[in-house]
């Protein structure tokens, strides 16, 4: 089941409705132009490309002050995705997501939650992504994955592949946190979710952060799910982000995560998501991207 079960399954999801800038859409045809597939079939995995989800490109208008934008279409490809992961956990192949704005979490996570009962997350991003309806500023869906993930939001997103699918608060960490919503901190609070915020990182080192995630979401579960934002990272690294914020995490701290991950050897499915080409330099973010894959598949210097 693990990172080492060497059959991947690659999943594009092109879809660009949970945020507000455009060009997110062309994430996963920028991770895939990046050699992502040489780059693993390399490390000696088989790669079965599956294609992207389907996605409605028409961006219909929203009212003013819409706290849920575009929320039946992202149900729907959320849906979708949601299906596909669980048929390839199914047949034993391990799900590399490729993003996409963050809302795609919500349909791995469910799916991935058909086959695995107790899943711990390790949440790689700059924000938390545990706002609601109820607490959001923006009204952009991908603030509100993680929330969705965990049991809380809008019905229409909660009950995609299940009510009774969610993962448990205790069994998740975020890393490099460092832009978090009045609202979402009352949620973090109450839920007690770990939070590693970019003041740990510099304090203790990402090696000791790692140690102590990798304890947590591994305690008393069954596998881990890594959903990694590429805003997490500094913006001097990943450019390439629609919602950027400065002070993130390395190359180096990101790559060791990574290298830590796979020595840990408890992955059960992975996404990288939020690349968006149209703000990038030179495909910069979309190259670091698959460099983080490879270090998360086993890829080392010696
Ligand atoms: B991402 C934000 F207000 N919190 O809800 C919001 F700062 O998937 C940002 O992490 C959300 O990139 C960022 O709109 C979502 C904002
Ligand atoms: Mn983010
Ligand atoms: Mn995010
Ligand atoms: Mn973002």
């Amino acid at each position: 089941n693990a990172v080492k079960n060497n059959k991947i399954s690659m999943i594009g999801v092109p879809l660009q409705h949970g945020a507000d800038r455009i060009g997110v859409d062309m994430g996963p045809s920028a991770i895939r132009g990046s050699n992502v597939q040489h780059r693993l079939e390399a490390l000696g995995y088989q790669i079965q490309d599956l294609g992207d989800i389907h996605v409605n490109k028409m961006i219909e208008a929203y009212a003013a002050g819409e706290k849920l934008k575009h929320l039946k279409e992202i149900r729907n490809v959320n849906s979708r995705l949601c299906q596909v992961i669980a048929d390839e956990i199914g047949k034993g192949q391990f799900p590399l997501v490729l993003g996409g704005d963050h809302s795609i979490a919500i349909g791995t996570i469910k799916g991935v939650l058909q086959h695995v009962n107790k899943l711990g997350v390790i949440w790689f991003d700059a924000h938390t992504d545990v706002n609601t309806e109820e607490t959001t500023f923006s009204g952009n869906i991908h603030g509100m994955s993680l929330a969705v993930a965990l049991g809380y939001g809008h019905q229409e997103l909660v009950s995609i592949g299940g009510i009774d699918k969610k993962i448990r608060s205790e069994n998740v960490v975020i890393i490099g946190a460092r832009s978090i919503d009045q609202g979402e901190r009352k949620f973090l609070k109450e839920k007690g979710i770990r939070v590693f915020t970019m003041h740990d990182i510099d304090r203790n080192g990402m090696k000791q952060v790692m140690e102590e995630a990798l304890e947590i979401v591994t305690n008393g579960t069954d596998g881990v799910h890594l959903s990694l934002d590429l805003d997490g990272m500094d913006p001097d690294d990943a450019p390439g982000v629609g919602t950027p914020v400065s002070g993130g995490m390395s190359y180096r701290e990101s790559h060791l995560a990574m290298e830590m991950l796979y020595e840990r050897d408890c992955l059960v499915s992975a996404e990288f998501v939020e690349v968006n080409p149209m703000l990038d330099q030179h495909n910069k973010t979309a190259r670091t991207a698959v460099e983080l894959i490879g270090s998360v598949f086993g890829e080392r210097i010696l």
